[in-house]
C-alpha cells in the first residue's frame, strides 16, 4: 500500500448551498481545497472506518478541472478502502445518470462534480456534491455535518498510485481498490426506456416532426445525442451545441429564455421546428419550447402531470406530486382535479427525496427549469424532453396546444422570476432583514394599491422525518392569491443574487395572452414597495429576468 497522510488546516466557508459546494475554479485549485472537503465528507460517511466493500460513484459535468478532481478523489477513494469506484468515461456522469447509476448497481452514493448551471472555464465555477445510496442529494442534516468536519480536520489521506486513463471502458485497480471506467450513457439510458413509448416517439420522428435539442455545449449532449437522435431516429443535427467543452463555449450553460438565446431565435424564426429544448450544464435542467411557443417551467410540471397516464411508466397513475415553494400554483390545480396531494417544498431537490422515497409522490418538479420524477432523485433534463416528445406523439397536440389546454381547465399562472446579480452580500442581507422585520404588519396592510392578505418566512417540517427547514423565502400574498416571494440564491459564488418570484392567476381566457411582465407589472410594483429593491442594491431593473 503506498498512502500517504497529509497534514492540512481547516479552509472557512466549505458549506453546500442549495446544490453542493460551489467556488470559483482558482477556489477548488488551492492545494488541499478539494481534498479538505472528500476527507471531511468521508469522515462523516465512515467515522473513523475504512469504507469496506463500499462502491462509489464518480464522474461530473465535464467543465475545467473535471479531470484533475476526478484522480485526486479516486485516490482519496483508494485510501479509504472503498471497494470499488464506477467512474464515467471521459470523468463525464451526467447529474440524473450519476442517480441512475447508484440506484441501478447498488452503490453506497455517489461524488458529482458540477457547477450545474454556472458558468465553467479557468476564470468560471467549480462545485462538488454527494448523492447518498438512494441516488438523491445528501440531505441537509449531511452537508452540515461535512461542513462541522471541514472546520476541525487536520489531515487527509491519499494513495500514491498514477492517474487512471479515463478515456477508455475497463478495470483498474489502485491500492487494492477496483476502478470500473463505465458508459456514462448506458445505465441513464437503460432507465428511460423503461418509462416512454419509444415506438411512439420513433413514429413521430419519422412522420417529419422537428425538434432542435440545444446541449449548451454542456453534459447533456451525449446523452442527447445517444437517445434522441441515436435510438430514436431524430435526423442528425437535431442536437446541436453537443459537444461537452470545459468552458461551455464561454456561455452560461442555463436553459432559459437569456441564456439560451440562439435556441430561442430558432423557434421564433420563419423555419420553426416543431418543438425546442435545451438542458444545462450538469443536464438536470430541462426547457421546453413549441414552435413560436415558450412554455414556462411550473406549466410544464403541469402539463406532465395532467396527461402522465398516457405515458406508459406512469400509466398507472401518480402517488402525488411536489412543487418547490416559488414554483407557481399551476400543478396543485392539476393535483386537485385529479384527486392526489401536492406538496410544498423549499427550493432545492433534496427536499423531495424523502417524498419520493416513501412513494407519497410520483412527479416533482421547480420553477427553476427543473422537472423529474421516482425512476431517479434528481431532476432530468432528458427525461423532460422525452416525456413532452411522448405527450406530443400519443396526444396528437402540439407543445402550445398541450400548454393552452392547460390554461383552458385551470387558468393561467402568470409567472416570472426576476434574478437581481452580483449584490454585495451584506446589502442583499439588509434587504432580507428589513423585509422580515416587516412580515407582521405586511398582513391586512394595503401596500402599492393592493391588498395583503398574509406575509411569512416559509418554514417547511419535512411529513416524512419531521426536519424542519426555517427561512426558506419570504413570501406576500395577496388577498387575491397572487403573491410576490424573495429569497437569496444558494447556488451563486460572487456576492448574493436575490431572487423574486411573481405569480398570478388568470382564469379569463381573453386575458390570458398579455405578456406576462405587462400583466405582472403590479406585483412588481408591490415587490419594489415592500422590499425596497432600489435602495438596497442600487439597480434599477433584474439582471435577468425568466
Ligand atoms: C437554484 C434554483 C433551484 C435549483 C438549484 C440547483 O438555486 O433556484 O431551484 O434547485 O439552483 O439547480 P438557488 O439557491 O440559486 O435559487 V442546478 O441545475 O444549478 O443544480
Ligand atoms: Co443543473
Amino acid at each position: 500500500m503506498s498512502i500517504q497522510t497529509v497534514t492540512t488546516t481547516p479552509f472557512a466557508g466549505q458549506l453546500p448551498g442549495t446544490s453542493g459546494l460551489r467556488k470559483k475554479v482558482t477556489v477548488f485549485q488551492q492545494p488541499h481545497y478539494l481534498e479538505n472537503f472528500v476527507q471531511a465528507l468521508f469522515d462523516v460517511l465512515h467515522g473513523d472506518a475504512p469504507a469496506t466493500g463500499q462502491t462509489l460513484v464518480l464522474g461530473g459535468d465535464g467543465r475545467f478541472h473535471n479531470r484533475t478532481a476526478v484522480q485526486t478523489i479516486l485516490k482519496m477513494a483508494a485510501a479509504r478502502g472503498y471497494a470499488q469506484v464506477l467512474v464515467g468515461q471521459g470523468g463525464i456522469l451526467s447529474t440524473p445518470a450519476t442517480s441512475a447509476v447508484i440506484r441501478r448497481r447498488g452503490a453506497n452514493g455517489g461524488i458529482i462534480l458540477s457547477a450545474s448551471h454556472n458558468p465553467g472555464g479557468p476564470d468560471g465555477d467549480f462545485g462538488i456534491k454527494y448523492n447518498a445510496t438512494n441516488g438523491g442529494p445528501a440531505p441537509e442534516k449531511l452537508t452540515q455535518a461535512i461542513h462541522e468536519r471541514t472546520q476541525t480536520l487536520t489531515q487527509y489521506r491519499l494513495s500514491n498510485a498514477a492517474d487512471i486513463p479515463l478515456d477508455t471502458l475497463g478495470t483498474h485497480t489502485m491500492d487494492g481498490m477496483a476502478i470500473e471506467v463505465i458508459d456514462p450513457v448506458a445505465d441513464h439510458a437503460a432507465v428511460l426506456r423503461e418509462l416512454f413509448d419509444f415506438d411512439a416517439i420513433r413514429r413521430l420522428f419519422a412522420s417529419g416532426f422537428r425538434l432542435r435539442y440545444d446541449a449548451m455545449w454542456a453534459v447533456g449532449g451525449p446523452y442527447a445525442k445517444a437517445i434522441i437522435e441515436g435510438e430514436l431516429g431524430a435526423p442528425a443535427g437535431t442536437v446541436v451545441h453537443a459537444e461537452p467543452k470545459e468552458d461551455f463555449g464561454g456561455l452560461h450553460p442555463d436553459p432559459n429564455p437569456a441564456y439560451a438565446d440562439d435556441l430561442i431565435a430558432h423557434l421564433m424564426g420563419p423555419d420553426a421546428p416543431d418543438m425546442g429544448a435545451a438542458s444545462d450544464g450538469d443536464a438536470d435542467r430541462n426547457m421546453i419550447l413549441g414552435r413560436r411557443f415558450i412554455v414556462s417551467p411550473s406549466d410544464s410540471l403541469a402539463v406532465l402531470a395532467a396527461h402522465a397516464t398516457q405515458v406508459p411508466g406512469y400509466a398507472k397513475g401518480l402517488a402525488g406530486v411536489a412543487r418547490s415553494m416559488p414554483t407557481s400554483t399551476a400543478v396543485d390545480r392539476v393535483a386537485k382535479a385529479l384527486g392526489i396531494a401536492c406538496y410544498e417544498t423549499p427550493t432545492g431537490w433534496k427536499f423531495f427525496g424523502n417524498l419520493l422515497d416513501a412513494g407519497q409522490i410520483t412527479l416533482c418538479g421547480e420553477e427553476s427549469y427543473g422537472t423529474g420524477s421516482d425512476h431517479v432523485r434528481e431532476k432530468d433534463g432528458l427525461w423532460a424532453v422525452l416525456f413532452w416528445l411522448n405527450l406530443v406523439a400519443v396526444t396528437g397536440q402540439s407543445v402550445e396546444q398541450l400548454v393552452r389546454g392547460l390554461w383552458s381547465a385551470h387558468g393561467r399562472c402568470v409567472y416570472s422570476r426576476h434574478d437581481y446579480d452580483g449584490i454585495p452580500t451584506e446589502q442583499a442581507n439588509a434587504l432580507m432583514a428589513e423585509l422580515r422585520a416587516k412580515l407582521a404588519a405586511l398582513g391586512g396592510s394595503t401596500v402599492a394599491g393592493q391588498p395583503i392578505a398574509w406575509a411569512d418566512d416559509f418554514s417547511y417540517t419535512d411529513p416524512v422525518d419531521g426536519s424542519v427547514s426555517q427561512k426558506q423565502g419570504v413570501r406576500v400574498v395577496l388577498q387575491d392569491s397572487s403573491r410576490v416571494v424573495f429569497r437569496l440564491s444558494g447556488t451563486g459564488t460572487e456576492g448574493a443574487t436575490l431572487r423574486v418570484y411573481l405569480e398570478r392567476h388568470e382564469p379569463d381566457a381573453a386575458r390570458q395572452d398579455i405578456p406576462a411582465q405587462e400583466a405582472l407589472a403590479p406585483l412588481v410594483a408591490l415587490a419594489e414597495a415592500v422590499a425596497r429593491i432600489r435602495h438596497h442594491t442600487g439597480m434599477d431593473a433584474p439582471s435577468v429576468m425568466t
